[in-house]
Protein backbone atom coordinates (compact mmCIF):
# COMPACT_ATOMS: atom_id res chain seq x y z
CA UNK A 1 0.00 0.00 0.00
CA UNK A 2 2.37 2.31 1.01
CA UNK A 3 4.71 0.94 -2.36
CA UNK A 4 1.56 2.12 -4.59
CA UNK A 5 1.18 5.34 -2.20
CA UNK A 6 4.96 6.38 -3.48
CA UNK A 7 4.83 5.33 -7.00
CA UNK A 8 1.50 7.56 -7.37
CA UNK A 9 3.51 10.84 -6.31
CA UNK A 10 6.04 10.61 -7.93
CA UNK A 11 3.60 9.80 -11.53
CA UNK A 12 2.20 12.85 -10.05
CA UNK A 13 4.96 15.14 -9.84
CA UNK A 14 6.49 13.85 -12.99
CA UNK A 15 2.96 14.71 -14.45
CA UNK A 16 2.62 18.24 -12.52
CA UNK A 17 6.61 18.61 -13.71
CA UNK A 18 5.43 18.35 -17.44
CA UNK A 19 2.67 20.18 -17.52
CA UNK A 20 3.97 23.07 -19.46
CA UNK A 21 5.65 20.63 -21.78
CA UNK A 22 2.68 19.09 -22.67
CA UNK A 23 0.73 20.72 -25.55
CA UNK A 24 -2.44 18.91 -24.77
CA UNK A 25 -2.97 20.52 -21.62
CA UNK A 26 -4.62 23.84 -21.63
CA UNK A 27 -1.97 26.47 -20.11
CA UNK A 28 -3.67 29.24 -18.50
CA UNK A 29 -0.34 31.12 -19.20
CA UNK A 30 -1.35 31.82 -22.55
CA UNK A 31 -2.71 35.22 -23.64
CA UNK A 32 -6.50 35.71 -24.63
CA UNK A 33 -6.54 35.52 -28.11
CA UNK A 34 -3.31 33.23 -28.20
CA UNK A 35 -1.32 36.31 -29.39
CA UNK A 36 -3.38 37.29 -32.51
CA UNK A 37 -3.47 40.85 -30.81
CA UNK A 38 -0.73 40.89 -28.02
CA UNK A 39 3.25 41.15 -28.22
CA UNK A 40 5.18 38.10 -27.12
CA UNK A 41 7.76 38.34 -24.31
CA UNK A 42 10.46 36.33 -22.89
CA UNK A 43 8.52 34.82 -19.59
CA UNK A 44 11.66 33.12 -18.06
CA UNK A 45 15.86 32.45 -19.18
CA UNK A 46 17.83 30.31 -17.20
CA UNK A 47 20.17 31.14 -16.07
CA UNK A 48 18.76 34.19 -15.08
CA UNK A 49 19.82 37.54 -15.87
CA UNK A 50 23.32 38.48 -14.63
CA UNK A 51 23.77 35.04 -13.26
CA UNK A 52 26.28 31.78 -13.51
CA UNK A 53 25.62 29.56 -16.54
CA UNK A 54 26.91 26.16 -15.01
CA UNK A 55 28.83 23.17 -16.30
CA UNK A 56 26.33 20.55 -16.87
CA UNK A 57 28.78 17.67 -18.06
CA UNK A 58 31.47 17.76 -15.06
CA UNK A 59 32.98 14.15 -16.74
CA UNK A 60 33.56 16.35 -19.68
CA UNK A 61 36.68 18.94 -19.26
CA UNK A 62 35.49 22.49 -20.53
CA UNK A 63 31.91 24.14 -19.67
CA UNK A 64 29.15 22.28 -21.40
CA UNK A 65 26.19 24.56 -20.79
CA UNK A 66 22.48 25.28 -22.76
CA UNK A 67 20.82 28.68 -22.35
CA UNK A 68 16.92 28.32 -21.93
CA UNK A 69 14.25 30.64 -23.16
CA UNK A 70 10.69 30.41 -22.05
CA UNK A 71 8.64 32.83 -24.13
CA UNK A 72 4.79 33.85 -23.58
CA UNK A 73 3.48 32.96 -26.54
CA UNK A 74 3.80 30.33 -29.80
CA UNK A 75 6.76 31.94 -31.90
CA UNK A 76 7.88 31.47 -35.26
CA UNK A 77 10.87 29.08 -35.35
CA UNK A 78 12.72 30.45 -37.83
CA UNK A 79 13.11 34.52 -36.93
CA UNK A 80 13.99 32.52 -33.54
CA UNK A 81 16.92 30.61 -35.35
CA UNK A 82 17.91 33.36 -37.36
CA UNK A 83 18.62 36.12 -34.86
CA UNK A 84 19.50 34.40 -31.67
CA UNK A 85 22.87 35.64 -31.18
CA UNK A 86 25.29 35.38 -27.83
CA UNK A 87 28.12 37.70 -27.42
CA UNK A 88 31.23 37.35 -25.17
CA UNK A 89 30.92 40.58 -23.69
CA UNK A 90 34.24 40.41 -21.97
CA UNK A 91 36.17 39.93 -25.56
CA UNK A 92 33.59 42.07 -27.51
CA UNK A 93 32.70 38.90 -30.01
CA UNK A 94 30.32 37.13 -30.99
CA UNK A 95 29.84 33.20 -29.68
CA UNK A 96 30.53 30.61 -32.89
CA UNK A 97 29.24 27.07 -32.96
CA UNK A 98 26.00 27.40 -30.72
CA UNK A 99 23.74 24.72 -31.47
CA UNK A 100 19.82 26.03 -31.37
CA UNK A 101 17.19 24.51 -30.98
CA UNK A 102 13.53 25.93 -30.39
CA UNK A 103 10.32 23.23 -28.98
CA UNK A 104 7.48 24.99 -30.65
CA UNK A 105 4.90 23.27 -28.27
CA UNK A 106 6.89 24.17 -24.95
CA UNK A 107 7.58 27.37 -26.29
CA UNK A 108 11.15 27.00 -25.48
CA UNK A 109 14.41 28.02 -26.98
CA UNK A 110 17.31 26.03 -26.15
CA UNK A 111 21.03 27.28 -26.84
CA UNK A 112 23.87 25.06 -26.78
CA UNK A 113 27.74 25.25 -26.79
CA UNK A 114 29.84 22.83 -25.72
CA UNK A 115 32.72 24.74 -24.99
CA UNK A 116 31.92 27.85 -22.94
CA UNK A 117 34.64 29.93 -21.95
CA UNK A 118 35.40 30.00 -18.29
CA UNK A 119 35.90 33.60 -16.97
CA UNK A 120 33.67 35.32 -19.10
CA UNK A 121 30.63 37.12 -19.66
CA UNK A 122 27.92 36.64 -22.39
CA UNK A 123 24.93 38.49 -23.75
CA UNK A 124 22.39 36.59 -25.43
CA UNK A 125 19.89 38.99 -28.05
CA UNK A 126 16.83 37.96 -29.38
CA UNK A 127 16.45 40.53 -32.15
CA UNK A 128 13.10 41.16 -33.93
CA UNK A 129 12.18 37.98 -33.74
CA UNK A 130 8.55 37.18 -34.26
CA UNK A 131 5.39 34.66 -32.87
CA UNK A 132 3.54 32.81 -35.39
CA UNK A 133 0.82 35.73 -35.88
CA UNK A 134 4.06 37.83 -36.69
CA UNK A 135 3.95 39.96 -33.53
CA UNK A 136 7.27 41.32 -32.47
CA UNK A 137 8.63 40.54 -29.33
CA UNK A 138 8.37 43.26 -26.53
CA UNK A 139 11.50 42.94 -25.14
CA UNK A 140 11.48 45.98 -22.58
CA UNK A 141 7.69 44.75 -21.92
CA UNK A 142 6.25 48.20 -21.87
CA UNK A 143 3.21 46.85 -24.60
CA UNK A 144 4.17 48.69 -27.32
CA UNK A 145 6.32 48.18 -30.52
CA UNK A 146 9.61 50.03 -29.84
CA UNK A 147 11.38 47.59 -32.70
CA UNK A 148 14.99 46.34 -33.12
CA UNK A 149 17.48 47.02 -30.88
CA UNK A 150 15.08 48.80 -28.21
CA UNK A 151 12.75 45.66 -27.97
CA UNK A 152 15.51 42.98 -28.33
CA UNK A 153 14.98 40.43 -26.05
CA UNK A 154 18.47 40.61 -23.45
CA UNK A 155 19.68 38.65 -20.82
CA UNK A 156 23.21 38.38 -19.65
CA UNK A 157 25.31 35.58 -17.90
CA UNK A 158 28.87 35.05 -16.81
CA UNK A 159 30.95 31.45 -16.40
CA UNK A 160 33.14 30.49 -13.52
CA UNK A 161 35.75 32.70 -12.37
CA UNK A 162 33.45 35.83 -13.84
CA UNK A 163 31.28 37.44 -11.72
CA UNK A 164 27.90 39.31 -11.52
CA UNK A 165 29.56 42.93 -11.72
CA UNK A 166 31.22 41.65 -15.23
CA UNK A 167 28.17 41.10 -16.89
CA UNK A 168 26.55 44.22 -19.09
CA UNK A 169 23.39 45.50 -18.34
CA UNK A 170 19.97 45.29 -19.90
CA UNK A 171 17.96 47.89 -18.52
CA UNK A 172 18.57 51.52 -18.57
CA UNK A 173 19.31 53.88 -16.21
CA UNK A 174 16.46 55.83 -14.23
CA UNK A 175 15.87 58.70 -12.15
CA UNK A 176 15.64 57.28 -8.60
CA UNK A 177 14.38 61.42 -6.96
CA UNK A 178 14.37 64.85 -7.86
CA UNK A 179 14.50 67.65 -5.47
CA UNK A 180 12.58 69.88 -5.72
CA UNK A 181 10.13 67.99 -7.68
CA UNK A 182 6.15 69.86 -8.33
CA UNK A 183 6.20 71.01 -4.93
CA UNK A 184 6.28 74.91 -3.21
CA UNK A 185 9.98 75.66 -2.26
CA UNK A 186 10.34 79.39 -0.41
CA UNK A 187 14.27 79.49 -1.20
CA UNK A 188 15.61 81.55 -4.05
CA UNK A 189 18.72 79.88 -4.44
CA UNK A 190 17.62 76.26 -3.84
CA UNK A 191 19.60 73.48 -5.08
CA UNK A 192 18.44 71.25 -7.85
CA UNK A 193 19.40 67.52 -6.94
CA UNK A 194 19.26 64.53 -9.04
CA UNK A 195 19.68 61.39 -8.06
CA UNK A 196 19.60 57.69 -10.11
CA UNK A 197 19.05 54.22 -9.78
CA UNK A 198 22.15 53.17 -11.53
CA UNK A 199 25.84 54.15 -11.63
CA UNK A 200 26.00 56.55 -14.35
CA UNK A 201 28.85 58.41 -16.63
CA UNK A 202 29.63 61.71 -14.49
CA UNK A 203 30.46 63.58 -17.57
CA UNK A 204 27.45 63.40 -18.73
CA UNK A 205 25.84 64.78 -15.64
CA UNK A 206 26.47 68.70 -16.26
CA UNK A 207 24.96 71.85 -16.53
CA UNK A 208 24.73 71.34 -20.40
CA UNK A 209 21.95 68.71 -20.41
CA UNK A 210 20.12 70.20 -17.16
CA UNK A 211 18.25 73.27 -18.21
CA UNK A 212 16.26 75.42 -15.58
CA UNK A 213 13.44 78.08 -16.74
CA UNK A 214 11.56 80.66 -15.62
CA UNK A 215 7.37 80.96 -15.99
CA UNK A 216 8.58 83.69 -18.30
CA UNK A 217 10.98 81.82 -19.99
CA UNK A 218 14.38 82.82 -18.90
CA UNK A 219 17.06 80.42 -18.25
CA UNK A 220 18.96 80.25 -15.42
CA UNK A 221 22.14 79.54 -15.53
CA UNK A 222 23.28 76.29 -13.63
CA UNK A 223 26.39 75.66 -11.64
CA UNK A 224 27.18 71.68 -10.79
CA UNK A 225 28.02 72.19 -6.85
CA UNK A 226 28.56 67.94 -6.87
CA UNK A 227 28.73 65.18 -8.78
CA UNK A 228 28.55 61.18 -7.27
CA UNK A 229 28.47 58.39 -9.33
CA UNK A 230 24.73 58.24 -8.92
CA UNK A 231 23.74 62.10 -8.24
CA UNK A 232 24.22 65.67 -9.29
CA UNK A 233 23.57 68.62 -7.82
CA UNK A 234 23.08 72.03 -9.45
CA UNK A 235 22.87 75.70 -7.69
CA UNK A 236 21.18 78.34 -9.85
CA UNK A 237 23.58 81.17 -10.78
CA UNK A 238 21.26 83.95 -10.03
CA UNK A 239 18.43 84.40 -7.50
CA UNK A 240 14.80 82.50 -8.17
CA UNK A 241 12.03 85.09 -7.75
CA UNK A 242 8.78 84.55 -5.65
CA UNK A 243 5.18 83.42 -7.23
CA UNK A 244 7.14 81.67 -10.36
CA UNK A 245 6.71 78.42 -11.78
CA UNK A 246 10.19 77.09 -12.90
CA UNK A 247 10.81 74.16 -15.47
CA UNK A 248 13.35 71.36 -15.14
CA UNK A 249 14.74 69.44 -18.06
CA UNK A 250 17.16 66.55 -18.15
CA UNK A 251 18.08 66.27 -21.66
CA UNK A 252 17.60 62.21 -21.49
CA UNK A 253 19.46 61.06 -25.11
CA UNK A 254 22.70 62.99 -23.31
CA UNK A 255 22.71 61.52 -19.70
CA UNK A 256 23.98 58.00 -19.61
CA UNK A 257 25.05 55.36 -17.73
CA UNK A 258 28.24 53.78 -16.74
CA UNK A 259 27.85 50.28 -17.48
CA UNK A 260 30.46 47.06 -18.16
CA UNK A 261 32.14 47.67 -21.67
CA UNK A 262 29.86 46.04 -24.56
CA UNK A 263 26.99 47.26 -22.95
CA UNK A 264 24.08 48.05 -26.16
CA UNK A 265 25.08 52.03 -26.51
CA UNK A 266 20.82 52.63 -26.43
CA UNK A 267 20.49 50.96 -22.12
CA UNK A 268 22.96 53.33 -21.12
CA UNK A 269 20.66 56.30 -22.42
CA UNK A 270 18.57 57.85 -19.47
CA UNK A 271 14.65 56.06 -19.88
CA UNK A 272 12.70 59.01 -18.55
CA UNK A 273 9.51 57.88 -18.48
CA UNK A 274 10.20 54.62 -16.83
CA UNK A 275 8.80 52.33 -19.93
CA UNK A 276 12.02 51.16 -21.24
CA UNK A 277 14.25 51.76 -24.00
CA UNK A 278 12.75 53.54 -27.34
CA UNK A 279 14.21 55.41 -30.66
CA UNK A 280 12.86 58.85 -29.26
CA UNK A 281 13.40 58.81 -25.45
CA UNK A 282 11.45 61.75 -24.17
CA UNK A 283 12.60 64.27 -21.90
CA UNK A 284 12.46 64.58 -18.26
CA UNK A 285 10.15 67.41 -17.41
CA UNK A 286 9.21 68.47 -13.88
CA UNK A 287 8.27 71.84 -12.50
CA UNK A 288 8.76 73.35 -8.68
CA UNK A 289 6.74 76.78 -7.09
CA UNK A 290 9.17 79.07 -5.88
CA UNK A 291 6.77 81.32 -3.26
CA UNK A 292 6.70 81.97 0.05
CA UNK A 293 2.92 82.12 0.24
CA UNK A 294 1.26 78.44 0.69
CA UNK A 295 -1.52 77.35 -1.61
CA UNK A 296 -4.86 77.09 0.50
CA UNK A 297 -6.54 73.28 1.28
CA UNK A 298 -9.93 72.64 2.76
CA UNK A 299 -11.47 69.64 4.38
CA UNK A 300 -15.01 68.79 5.07
CA UNK A 301 -17.18 67.06 7.24
CA UNK A 302 -20.73 66.56 7.78
CA UNK A 303 -22.22 68.72 10.70
CA UNK A 304 -26.37 68.07 11.83
CA UNK A 305 -27.46 67.36 8.32
CA UNK A 306 -25.00 70.01 6.51
CA UNK A 307 -22.08 70.06 4.87
CA UNK A 308 -19.30 72.43 6.76
CA UNK A 309 -16.26 73.24 4.76
CA UNK A 310 -13.06 74.04 6.44
CA UNK A 311 -10.08 76.31 4.58
CA UNK A 312 -6.67 76.79 6.18
CA UNK A 313 -6.71 80.05 5.61
CA UNK A 314 -8.20 82.92 5.10
CA UNK A 315 -10.47 82.72 1.74
CA UNK A 316 -11.49 84.83 -1.10
CA UNK A 317 -15.30 84.96 -0.39
CA UNK A 318 -15.60 86.17 -3.95
CA UNK A 319 -14.78 82.80 -5.56
CA UNK A 320 -16.77 81.10 -2.67
CA UNK A 321 -19.96 80.48 -5.06
CA UNK A 322 -22.56 77.91 -5.41
CA UNK A 323 -20.82 76.71 -9.48
CA UNK A 324 -17.22 76.43 -6.69
CA UNK A 325 -18.86 74.72 -4.08
CA UNK A 326 -21.15 71.97 -4.26
CA UNK A 327 -23.00 69.00 -2.32
CA UNK A 328 -24.46 65.85 -4.09
CA UNK A 329 -26.22 62.63 -2.42
CA UNK A 330 -27.67 59.52 -3.79
CA UNK A 331 -30.44 61.45 -5.81
CA UNK A 332 -27.68 64.47 -7.46
CA UNK A 333 -26.87 68.24 -6.64
CA UNK A 334 -28.49 69.19 -3.67
CA UNK A 335 -29.12 72.72 -3.60
CA UNK A 336 -28.30 75.15 -0.46
CA UNK A 337 -27.24 78.18 0.95
CA UNK A 338 -23.47 78.95 2.17
CA UNK A 339 -22.78 80.97 5.23
CA UNK A 340 -18.94 82.07 5.70
CA UNK A 341 -17.71 82.48 9.23
CA UNK A 342 -14.69 82.29 10.94
CA UNK A 343 -12.66 84.93 9.23
CA UNK A 344 -13.46 83.58 6.04
CA UNK A 345 -11.86 80.30 7.05
CA UNK A 346 -15.23 78.53 7.39
CA UNK A 347 -18.08 77.47 5.30
CA UNK A 348 -21.48 75.98 6.29
CA UNK A 349 -23.77 74.40 3.36
CA UNK A 350 -27.14 73.79 4.27
CA UNK A 351 -29.47 71.72 2.20
CA UNK A 352 -32.49 73.24 0.79
CA UNK A 353 -33.91 69.78 0.10
CA UNK A 354 -34.46 66.63 2.27
CA UNK A 355 -31.31 64.38 1.39
CA UNK A 356 -30.92 60.40 0.95
CA UNK A 357 -27.91 58.65 1.36
CA UNK A 358 -24.42 59.37 1.70
CA UNK A 359 -22.84 62.91 0.79
CA UNK A 360 -20.16 63.92 -2.28
CA UNK A 361 -18.86 67.60 -1.59
CA UNK A 362 -16.89 69.25 -4.80
CA UNK A 363 -14.32 72.45 -4.27
CA UNK A 364 -13.39 73.77 -7.66
CA UNK A 365 -9.59 74.52 -7.87
CA UNK A 366 -11.12 77.94 -9.01
CA UNK A 367 -11.36 79.08 -5.12
CA UNK A 368 -8.64 81.62 -4.23
CA UNK A 369 -7.63 82.61 -0.60
CA UNK A 370 -7.42 86.14 0.18
CA UNK A 371 -3.67 86.11 -1.09
CA UNK A 372 -5.09 85.13 -4.35
CA UNK A 373 -3.56 81.47 -4.14
CA UNK A 374 -5.74 79.03 -5.93
CA UNK A 375 -6.74 75.35 -4.32
CA UNK A 376 -4.42 72.62 -3.49
CA UNK A 377 -7.31 69.91 -3.71
CA UNK A 378 -4.97 67.04 -4.55
CA UNK A 379 -5.50 64.25 -1.99
CA UNK A 380 -1.82 64.81 -1.01
CA UNK A 381 -1.60 68.46 -1.70
CA UNK A 382 1.65 69.50 -3.27
CA UNK A 383 2.12 72.68 -2.00
CA UNK A 384 1.06 74.50 -5.66
CA UNK A 385 -2.75 75.19 -6.26
CA UNK A 386 -4.48 75.44 -9.47
CA UNK A 387 -3.07 72.27 -11.17
CA UNK A 388 -5.31 70.55 -13.30
CA UNK A 389 -5.83 67.71 -10.91
CA UNK A 390 -6.43 70.06 -7.96
CA UNK A 391 -9.89 70.24 -7.65
CA UNK A 392 -11.04 68.84 -4.43
CA UNK A 393 -13.45 65.87 -3.53
CA UNK A 394 -14.93 64.37 -0.66
CA UNK A 395 -16.77 61.46 -0.29
CA UNK A 396 -18.90 60.90 3.10
CA UNK A 397 -17.55 57.37 4.83
CA UNK A 398 -19.64 55.66 6.73
CA1 LIG B 1 32.37 20.03 -18.13
CA1 LIG C 1 8.30 47.34 -26.24
CA1 LIG D 1 11.41 55.22 -22.18
CA1 LIG E 1 -1.53 70.76 -6.25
Amino acid sequence: MKRIFLITAILLLVVGCQKNENPLNIDTNLPLGTGAGNLPTVINTDPSNACQLIDDDPETPGIQATITVSFSNYMDEATIKENARVANTTRGEDVSNLAISYNPDARKLYIRHTDWSENNAYLLTLAGIKNKWGKPIDGNKNGKEDGTPYDDALSSFYTAGSMPDSCVWIVPPRLAELIPDTTRIADTLSAIMVSFDSRMDTTTLISDNFSLVSETGASIQLDRSSVTENSVTFTPRSILRFGNIYSITIISKDVKAKAPRNTPDYILILDADVDGSEADEPDYRSYFLCDTISAPTVSVSNVNNSLRFDFDQNMDTATLTIENIRAFDQTGYIPGTMTITNNNTRLDYYFSRPTQGAFQAFVSKEVKSACGMMLDGQTTPNGIGGEPWDDFWWLQSN
